[in-house]
């Protein structure tokens, strides 16, 4: 496997970042997800525009340019023969001394992995995946704002640790309000009377990209959609639940602290959301094709 690493594709064993990197010290950093389908990276533009967005949120300069992070993003999926699978694209403050200050890091470490993901078994896109409520709160967005995707995760994981005790794989995260945020690494829908309804940015959820592609195709289908306060008790009595992540892709809710969602099985709308959004994937993108043999990205 080649990885690009500050400016190299390196093998996976050359592949080594600092002990002094504040990425890892101190989990100073900025990161995104991205998902390639069928030879195509799906949505690059608005994942590096949000990396932007949070580099500038934490004061971070990347040292590379749209055009170049979109080429890196390109380079390694065809070096390593990924059409379909996973980029991680991953920006830290570098390389600094012990202590806080991140003005001390010379310049940010840039690395891109390409690889297969499976986050969810498949039996979860069959039969519906079981939540439970955390007892961990989203961080304040006072304290460190959840639309930053920064390499930050301790309060999402310490709220999968909790879904993991209690014997599923996923937690509904709820804010310092007791409205609902989003789970450990994905967004959160509910269907009640044909409409679809999530929480709105501000109640502490990230501005995820497939939260926004579930919006596109609302509107396609013509279904009523908007941001609205959730509480558990909404959740609990929904006609349904569905998860949106780029690695989660759409994931549906079969039973929320031990009450089942609906019927208990996957709803027709977040059926036919699935559908869509796989005939949606199948279809637009950046080609990883070589720069002159490209044709217009998306
Ligand atoms: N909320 C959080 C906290 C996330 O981390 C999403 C929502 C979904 O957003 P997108 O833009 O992907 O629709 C995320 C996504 C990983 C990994 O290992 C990344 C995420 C979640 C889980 C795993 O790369 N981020």
């Amino acid at each position: 496997m080649k990885i690009f690493l500050d400016g190299k594709y390196v093998s996976q064993d050359e592949a080594k970042i600092s002990v002094f990197d504040h990425g890892l010290l101190y989990g100073d950093g900025v990161f995104e997800g991205i998902r390639v389908y069928n030879g195509k990276i799906f949505r690059l533009d608005q994942h590096l525009d949000r990396l932007s967005a949070s580099a500038k949120a934490i004061m971070l300069n990347i040292s590379m340019t749209k055009k170049e992070l979109v080429e890196v993003c390109c380079e390694t999926c065809r070096l390593n023969g990924v059409r379909d699978g996973y980029i991680r694209l991953v920006v830290t403050r570098g390389v600094g001394n012990l202590g806080l200050d991140p003005f001390k890091c010379r310049k940010p470490t840039v690395f891109v992995i390409a690889d297969k993901i499976e986050l969810y078994p498949g039996k979860v896109y069959r039969n519906g995946i079981e939540l439970i409520t955390a007892a961990t709160q989203r961080v304040h967005p006072a304290a460190i704002s959840p639309s930053i995707k920064s390499l930050n995760y301790l309060n999402n994981i310490l709220a999968k640790i909790e879904a993991i005790h209690a014997g599923t794989i996923e937690a509904i995260m709820l804010n310092h309000s007791g409205y609902v945020a989003e789970c450990t690494g994905d967004n959160l829908f509910i269907v009640r009377g044909g409409r679809l309804e999530t929480p709105p940015v501000s109640d502490g959820a990230l501005v995820g990209i497939t939260r926004a592609v579930v919006f596109e195709l609302a509107s396609k289908l013509k279904l009523a959609a908007g941001e609205t306060h959730l509480t558990r008790y909404d959740l609990m009595t929904a006609d349904e639940c569905f998860l949106t992540g780029t690695a989660a892709e759409i994931v549906p809710v079969s039973k929320i602290d031990c009450r089942p969602v609906g019927t208990g099985k996957p709803g027709s709308v977040t059926l036919k959301l699935m559908a869509e959004f796989h005939k949606l994937t199948r279809t637009e993108g950046t080609p990883i094709l070589p720069v002159g043999k490209r044709v217009a990205a998306k």
